[in-house]
């Protein structure tokens, strides 16, 4: 379940670390029928507890929406990535899904999730992108920008059009099943699916202890499924934490591309 030196490497100096063949498709299936169900069930309230985006739909606070979600955030090879990334003491800052709507044109700016910067210890945030759709070059998939984790800028403090083509950037894309570990500091962001149809994704989002959750589980969950939650569970979302309670009035209430 831990890292090889090369996937470690990979995420130190690339950002990045794509692990193909992750789900079983039956758990692909799964996934994308719960979050339809979703979908329908919130109309277009969906998404509402975090935030809505032009031309996306968009869930927040998947943890309390099911048992596979449950899973999913605290998969034990992926919280050996977290923690290579972020160190050992780290927590859940969210769980969302993100679907780029056929025909759509919007392009999120490049962007460092939560607008944060690396600070004097080290990397704060830690994004798994989980594709639910096969990522093509057409259907919307995220672009980076190579490196830019340790570039110690964000880029709207050196760019004069975040949402422009940036001369170096890439395309993820890849099979569905794929699952995306991406250092959040990386300059990134969603492109415009130019398809008929969605391109859907969960993202687990995690940030180190000491910086406020986007989204305050403690407040978020209901009390059914905090009680079933499982010791190791109720740490990742520091439900019995303190110092996370002291941190979630400066929650950062931002993800993504707002900041
Ligand atoms: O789903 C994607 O393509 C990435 C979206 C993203 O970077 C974000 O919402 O912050």
């Amino acid at each position: 379940m831990m890292l090889n030196e090369a996937e470690r490497h990979q995420l130190e100096t690339e950002g990045f670390l794509v692990l193909e063949d992750f789900m079983t498709p039956q758990r692909v299936e799964a996934m994308r029928l719960r979050i339809a169900e979703l979908f329908r069930e919130q109309g277009k309230n969906a998404g509402g507890e975090f935030k809505q985006e032009p031309q996306t739909d968009r869930l927040a606070n998947l943890v309390n929406c099911g048992e596979i979600f449950e899973e999913a955030v605290a998969e034990p090879k992926l919280m050996a990535c977290v923690s290579a990334v972020l160190g050992p003491e780290f927590k859940l800052s969210s769980l969302n899904a993100r679907s780029a709507r056929p025909h759509s044109d919007w392009v999120q700016p490049l962007h460092c999730d939560t607008g944060a910067l690396p600070d004097e210890h080290g990397f704060t945030v830690c994004n798994i992108v989980w594709l639910l759709d096969d990522f093509t070059t057409e259907n919307g998939p995220p672009r980076y920008v190579p490196r830019t984790h340790r570039s110690g800028k964000l880029p709207e403090q050196v760019l004069s059009n975040p949402m422009a083509d940036h001369e170096d950037q890439r395309l993820i894309t890849g099979k569905a099943g794929t699952v995306v570990v991406m250092n959040a500091h990386l300059w990134h962001g969603g492109t415009a699916n130019r398809t008929a149809r969605p391109r859907l994704a969960l993202h687990s989002f995690y940030c180190r202890r000491d910086v406020p959750q986007q989204q305050y589980q403690k407040r978020l969950l209901s009390s059914d499924v905090q009680q079933r939650l499982s010791p190791l569970l109720r740490k990742l979302l520091a439900l019995d934490d303190p110092l996370n309670d002291d941190l979630s009035s400066l929650q950062s209430g931002r993800s993504g591309f707002m900041k």
